[in-house]
């Protein structure tokens, strides 16, 4: 019993000395309250001198029990002491730290993708023709031979065919297997005049490929094709629609003409051009300009009435229905709205070029 008495003495005087020191070296609050945890937590030193106190002879117990108490205020009020010490360090340093200067340009934010101009243009164009009620459809960019050229009413030597005018992917075997790259989206025509019966307003857009190669002409571009079938439809219908889709485009002033022109599955069949945006149309030409090669005009589509040919080709009686027809070149929409000087910029992908849009 007297031992207890010794070692609770001797516990607390060790104890006394240890934590004072210790406290005071604590670099800072965690370091601190990890230290009082150790003197005064479940498994602190001071508790387990506190289990001594049940073997204290009880006429001593009351003694010895202040003076537990009185070291356990004295951890408490060394580690307030401490722990205020620490946060006025703390904050001296924080005042006497370089200040942070507000009016610093803040970091810039990484910069955003976005789409690329010829898709912004295409989803605009096929926007346009929703609005107008058309509906879209989709063709594949291998095509037969049959979709491509022989539905269309090709003529069997029409130069378009030309090896040196078209991808040829499979020539060899059955002829109703020839496949190539298909030239124009006008396969989509073919596909859905025979899939579909009257009436139908479809578009369609994606990739076409050809042999072609210069600031205007591209191996690889897009089109978008539409296509009107019903009873009654005339030349005055195409013409309002492109016109209106034209001025929607580019507005109400933009310059836009219909030509004259042929292609084998439309009579009759006409070409629109629209304004050279580097040239002035009204006050003469800009002498040289590559794009519209001093014209004024850049043709952007092909357009005409679907030939009766075609649509008997397709099985819709000819008779009964007629329909007009259309197809453009994306890029040169693109050039046109962004005044992109050569076609070429737009498939280079170079990213100063692309954040211009
Ligand atoms: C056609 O491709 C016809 N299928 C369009 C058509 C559809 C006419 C329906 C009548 C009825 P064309 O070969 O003219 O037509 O091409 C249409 C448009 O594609 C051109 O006006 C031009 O804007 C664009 N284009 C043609 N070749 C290229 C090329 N190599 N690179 C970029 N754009 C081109």
């Amino acid at each position: 019993m007297a031992d207890a008495v010794e070692a609770l003495s001797a516990g607390l005087a060790a104890l006394g000395r240890q934590f004072h020191e210790q406290f005071e070296a604590a670099p800072d609050e965690a370091a601190l309250r990890a230290l009082r945890a150790s003197v005064l937590g479940k498994k602190g030193e001071l508790t387990s001198l506190l289990k001594l106190l049940a073997q204290v002879p009880p006429e001593r117990r009351k003694e010895m029990g202040e003076l537990v108490n009185g070291v356990k205020q004295e951890v408490e009020a060394r580690f307030e002491a401490r722990r205020e010490a620490l946060a006025r360090a703390a904050r001296a340093a924080e005042l006497a730290a370089p200040p942070l200067d507000l009016t610093l340009p803040g970091r810039a934010p990484a910069p955003r993708g976005h789409l690329h101009p010829i898709t912004q243009v295409r989803w605009e164009v096929l926007d346009i023709f929703a609005q107008l009620g058309f509906e879209q459809a989709w063709g594949p960019e291998v095509e037969l031979e049959l979709n491509n050229f022989e539905k269309l009413a090709f003529p069997a030597e029409h130069p378009a065919m030309d090896m040196q005018d078209t991808f040829w992917v499979r020539v060899g075997g059955d002829d109703q297997l020839r496949t190539l790259l298909r030239t124009h989206t006008s396969n989509v025509q073919s596909r859905e005049l025979s899939a579909r019966r009257p009436p139908m307003a479809i578009v369609s857009g994606g990739a076409v490929y050809r042999r072609d190669d210069d600031v205007t002409h591209s191996p690889m571009f897009h089109q978008v094709e539409g296509f009107l079938v019903d009873e009654g439809v005339s030349f005055a219908h195409l013409k309002g629609v492109l016109t209106t889709f034209a001025r929607r485009l580019y507005g109400e002033a933009a310059p836009v003409r219909f030509r004259p022109s042929y292609f084998p599955f439309v009579e009759p069949g006409a070409e629109v051009d629209v304004g050279c945006v580097f040239c002035d149309v009204a006050a003469g030409t800009r002498a040289g300009c590559r794009v519209c090669k001093g014209t004024g005009w850049l043709e952007v589509l092909g357009c005409g009435m679907v030939h009766p040919e075609v649509l008997e080709r397709c099985g819709i009686d000819s008779e009964r229905f007629t329909g007009f027809a259309f197809g453009m070149g994306i890029e040169r929409l693109a050039m046109l709205r962004y005044g992109i000087p050569d076609i070429r910029l737009l498939f280079e992908n170079h990213p100063r070029f692309l954040a211009q849009f």
